[in-house]
């Protein structure tokens, strides 16, 4: 008997007053006593849709302070949900504590780049969300311009849904389904320049916003979630970039190819639970999220 995300115990023993709300396949949620949000990074990854038993060390931290990074990369556009640092020793570093919003039941994705399920939908029916697009585009090419391509929320363990615009001002309404989109494109294009000028590509992302009901902002949209880390975003190095066919992977490349390798005993079809990676996996995928983390904001990770 498996566990569903719900009844994943919590992962940290944080003081008495904090409340485990959610644990997603990464990351997990937490009411502090405030009545605040606790946004916890885990150290875990996953690959081919399983959580792998091995964590990486380090990542949680890695990920929060990169997360937090962008945020003041785009605190001229928008507003965001992260009120604090100040967390408890247990969660240190890798935690932010937030304002509570309430969410649009809607992930933001942006593509600069044909990958995925984006690639999947343009051989199928040359376009994507509603966007149309050229014919003769290859996987990995840069898209005529950066898309927004929404999606609804899927429960845990199924794959978000693409879906059109017209479908987002269904859910949501005009006004916030033109904020949404309006706010996605800025904050990718802001993304996208500033990983080009580090030799990075930011091919697609993912954002959830959500409206403060209270506080400071008020009546705003809001970002809210992780923002632009390795596992919300498609990074690709921009000096291996060859469109033409699948681009590896920035961060899990070294994880994937040892776990279809013969190495790994490992057959991804079998619904077999992946094996535990090996140190030196492990070493080199943390040394990935490093390099990300201090390309990308110039600073040493410490
Ligand atoms: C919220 N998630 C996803 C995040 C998990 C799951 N500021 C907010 N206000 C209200 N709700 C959320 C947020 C944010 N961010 C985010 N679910 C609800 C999520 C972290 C860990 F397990």
């Amino acid at each position: 008997m498996t566990l569903g995300a719900e009844e994943t115990p919590p992962a940290y023993d944080l003081p008495s007053g904090y409340d485990h709300i959610y644990s997603g396949k990464v990351r997990e949620l937490y009411r502090s006593p405030e009545g605040r949000l606790l946004f916890v990074a885990t150290d875990r990854i996953s690959a081919y849709d399983w959580i792998l038993e091995t964590p990486i060390p380090d990542k949680g931290r890695i990920l929060t302070q990169l997360s937090l990074w962008w945020f003041d990369q785009f605190a001229d556009i928008v507003p965001n949900h992260v009120l604090s640092t100040r967390v408890p020793d247990a969660v240190a570093g890798r935690a932010l504590l937030c304002q509570e919003l309430d969410m649009m039941p809607v992930e933001c994705v942006v593509r600069g780049f044909l990958a995925g399920s984006g690639y999947a939908d343009y051989v199928r029916a040359r376009s994507i969300c509603g966007n149309g697009l050229p014919p003769g585009l290859r996987e990995g090419d840069r898209l005529p311009k950066p898309l927004f391509t929404p999606a609804t929320k899927a429960p845990q363990g199924e794959h978000d849904e693409n879906i059109t615009y017209d479908e987002v001002i269904v859910l949501i309404g005009q006004n916030e389904a033109q904020d949404l989109k309006r706010l996605s494109l800025a904050v990718y294009a802001r993304a996208a320049e500033i990983a080009e000028e580090r030799g990075l590509i930011v091919a697609d992302t993912k954002f959830e916003f959500g409206l403060a009901t209270s506080g400071r902002h008020r009546g705003q949209m809001v970002l809210a979630d992780e923002v632009l880390t390795p596992d919300s975003s498609r990074y690709w190095p921009l000096d291996g970039w060859a469109p033409g066919g699948a681009q590896p992977s920035f961060d899990k490349q070294y994880v994937r190819d040892w776990l279809t390798s013969a190495d790994s005993g490992w057959d991804r079809d079998s619904g077999e639970t992946p094996p535990p990676l090996p140190d030196e996996i492990v070493a080199k995928t943390r040394a990935k999220y490093v390099e990300a983390y201090e390309r990308l904001t110039g600073e040493r990770f410490a």
